[in-house]
């Protein structure tokens, strides 16, 4: 039986050609058009997140709520929350989004004590899992909240209490179990208080191997009870702590080699993190596909006049063909995807807010992506590049990087040879013309 909710009025959207002036359909995204040997929407793999578009309330830190959705009013918090999963499934069915993403809380109502709020997980797993069976939009990734509790207000794996290690293991443990039984991509890790206020109550060195041990923790369960996907690290450099271990994607490497974790995590990253560790998104996306840990994207962006995690919905179209660029020259994201970690204004009190929002949001990255294809496919921008570098393509060049050559012989070859390198342009003005030539 089909259950009314906030969204049943709402016809699916579809794509409606870049001509069309419907606010609710898809312009840009032809989910199953073919670019560069792919679907658009194996390509993209989209997901609504949970939090923001069903469980933010609009409150911030200086007033109250201010989206009253019926399932928040519910007196039975759990039936409450099955009302939630309702909408949601009814909201990814208008979207026609492939994937969602959910911490624990978000589904289910907390509880007193570890074997409460186990216990509400566990009863709303089950109830999304047989949404799931009448629907087509999957699970992109499970997570844990280990940071709106006060008991994680000094941290989860890093906390000074090992019985906050202990709860937020089991928290973990469980939230692996649902996102295997749901048949999850990835587990993601964001450590929003894993970090510190001050040093002068915090021991680093302590805190960082308690991080390392519980990712290890992590690492080791996945494999034993068979979960295929990936688990993820999110970083961010602060907020809500003033300085969070997981900083970017840099620091987060060098954490994974230390732990000798490097090659079984992989990372999440978010637009609006890199921005706030003195990034961009390109950087973070570039450097983690260097190192090989390019896992999955929450898309959304920052307020370039505040200066905290504002989470808005993308729409620099330069921005996201950008970051896509890279994302498509690290070969895409396999088993991550797109995920919409972005929320609608305080005053965007309506419930069709939230679909224009994603309309938007979607359309604007599907645009962003056939930009960023075509710049692939045209290829002068990797052509310069191969051009740049092309003096290291002689033998003699190579040597020196492949351990054939010591400082000796380099120097030696270097003073025969009298050296005297021109500087050569960077042509950076002629490439940023290129660029633009393709909006
Ligand atoms: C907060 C993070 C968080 C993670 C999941 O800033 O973006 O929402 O994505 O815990
Ligand atoms: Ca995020
Ligand atoms: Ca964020």
């Amino acid at each position: 039986m089909a259950t009314t909710t906030l969204f049943s009025d709402l016809d699916t959207v579809r794509f409606a050609g870049p001509d069309s002036d419907d606010p609710l359909a898809y312009r840009y995204y032809d989910a199953d058009r073919m670019v560069l040997g792919r679907r658009l929407r194996d390509h993209l793999r989209f997901a609504v997140a949970y939090w923001h578009s069903l469980a933010m309330n609009g409150s911030d830190p200086f007033g109250a709520p201010t989206l009253h959705r019926p399932w928040m009013r519910n007196p039975d918090p759990m039936q409450g929350a099955r009302d939630k999963a309702d909408a949601a499934f009814d909201l990814f069915r208008v979207l026609d989004v492939p994937f969602y993403t959910f911490h624990d809380r978000d589904i289910a109502p907390d509880g007193d004590d570890l074997n409460t709020a186990l216990r509400n997980f566990r009863e709303m797993v089950d109830y999304l899992g047989l949404k799931m069976q009448g629907s087509s939009t999957k699970l992109l990734w499970g997570t844990a909240n280990l940071f709106s509790h006060p008991r994680f207000m000094a941290g989860a794996a890093t906390n000074p209490d090992p019985d906050v290690f202990a709860f937020s293991a089991a928290t973990v443990k469980h939230c692996m179990d649902a996102t295997l039984a749901l048949g999850g991509d990835n587990y993601v890790l964001w450590g929003g208080r894993e970090g510190y206020e001050t040093l002068l109550n915090t021991d680093l060195t302590r805190e960082i191997d308690q991080l390392g041990r519980f990712l290890s923790l992590v690492v080791e369960y996945k494999h034993r009870i068979g979960f295929g996907g990936q688990i993820l690290i999110e970083p961010k450099p602060k907020e809500p702590t003033a300085h969070q271990y997981d900083f970017d994607t840099a620091t987060v490497y060098g954490f994974l080699r230390r732990y000798g974790l490097e090659n079984e995590v992989k990372l999440n990253l978010e637009a609006n993190h890199a921005l706030l560790a003195g990034h961009s998104f390109e950087h973070e996306i570039a450097t983690a596909a260097s190192l090989g840990i390019l896992g999955s994207l929450d898309l959304n962006r920052g307020d370039p006049l505040l200066g905290w995690d504002t989470d808005q919905f993308p729409n620099s179209l330069q921005d996201t063909a950008m970051a896509l660029y890279h994302v498509i020259k690290a070969g895409g994201l396999g088993l991550g995807g797109c995920n919409f970690d972005a929320k609608i204004r305080r005053q965007s009190i309506d419930p069709a807010d939230l679909v224009h929002a994603h309309v938007g949001g979607i359309d604007h990255c599907a645009r962003a992506f056939l930009i960023a294809a075509h710049m692939v496919e045209d290829g002068r921008l990797e052509q310069a590049l191969k051009d740049r570098y092309a003096g290291w393509d002689t033998d003699a060049a190579r040597d020196m990087l492949s351990g054939g050559q010591t400082l000796e012989s380099i120097a030696a070859r270097a003073e025969e040879q009298n050296l005297s390198p021109q500087p050569r342009s960077g042509g950076q003005e002629r490439l940023e013309n290129l660029v633009g030539r393709f909006f």
